[in-house]
């Protein structure tokens, strides 16, 4: 299915997406409890996501997705994209690698691929990817020779890569995100800020722990509308910031930036 959300303005950027699964009760979980999940609202929620997306100036398409992979909506995980090319991944959880193929196949329409292969593995929410800078969280999901293989693929390209520490969350993008090439959005109890310490760090409220994550579009910024606080904080700092309700997708341990692949077109 491919959804043409478009702007008034001219699209320069594609968000890929994903179908919410049929099967995304069986969803992978590491810090959360199960809770059930209403099917048709997150699919609402998802839809109006892709909606914002469209708003904020990106082409939406989105993939199909069946009961095959739970976690199909969390499209991150599954492929980095630069300018240059495209690193398929080996997500951690061997669950979710039934997701690879259609993504691979949508994205060698547009960029060379290069795929991580075994024993490594990455997921795409531990890639944090600022300016030529790419910090990689070392997580369950992602191991050391995934992010070898990862430098080897970008080193051409002028790209550094950086192992990043993470605790107490799943990936190093639930624990900081960039808002732009100097400041980043962050919940410092699940890093280690000295290794980011060339950036300005905004923290997060600490009643909100879950607020790390936003989601950049060129300029402008998608976040969840549940981190209140942490809102009037990036507010204040002057970003405009579209909120969006993805609470049921939460359930499943995503957050904003897990549900698009964004990239120029
Ligand atoms: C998983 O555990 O793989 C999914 N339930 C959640 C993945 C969220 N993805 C992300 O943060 N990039």
């Amino acid at each position: 299915m491919c959804l043409s959300v478009r702007s008034a303005r001219v699209s320069q950027l594609l968000a890929i997406t994903r179908d919410v699964s049929p099967s995304i009760v069986n969803c992978e979980l590491t810090h959360l409890s199960r809770e059930p999940i209403d099917i048709d609202k997150a699919r609402a929620q998802h839809a109006h996501y892709e909606h914002e997306l469209g708003r904020l100036g990106c082409m939406v398409t989105r993939l199909p997705a069946d009961a095959s992979m739970p976690d199909s909506v969390f499209i991150e995980d599954i492929a980095i994209v630069f300018d240059e090319i495209a690193v398929i991944t080996r997500p951690g959880a061997a669950s979710r690698r039934p997701e690879i193929a259609a993504v691979t196949k949508k994205l060698s329409q547009l960029r060379p691929i290069v795929q991580i292969v075994a024993p490594g593995t990455i997921d795409g929410g531990d890639v944090l990817v600022v300016g030529r800078s790419i910090f990689v969280g070392r997580t369950l999901r992602t191991n050391d020779a995934g992010i070898g293989q990862l430098r080897a693929a970008v080193a051409s390209y002028g790209y550094t890569v950086v192992p990043a520490t993470v605790r107490g969350c799943l990936h190093l993008k639930s624990a900081i995100t960039a808002l732009d090439d100097q400041m980043l959005l962050a919940n410092r109890r699940w890093i280690d800020e000295e290794e980011f310490n060339r950036f300005e760090l905004l923290d997060v409220d600490e009643a909100e722990s879950m607020g790390a994550n936003i989601v950049r579009v060129g300029t402008a910024h998608l976040y969840a509308s549940t981190f209140p606080r942490t809102l009037e904080r990036l507010e204040r700092r002057g970003y405009a910031v579209t909120t969006v309700d993805v609470s049921e997708i939460a359930k499943a341990e995503g957050a904003v930036t897990c549900c698009s692949l964004i990239c120029r077109k």
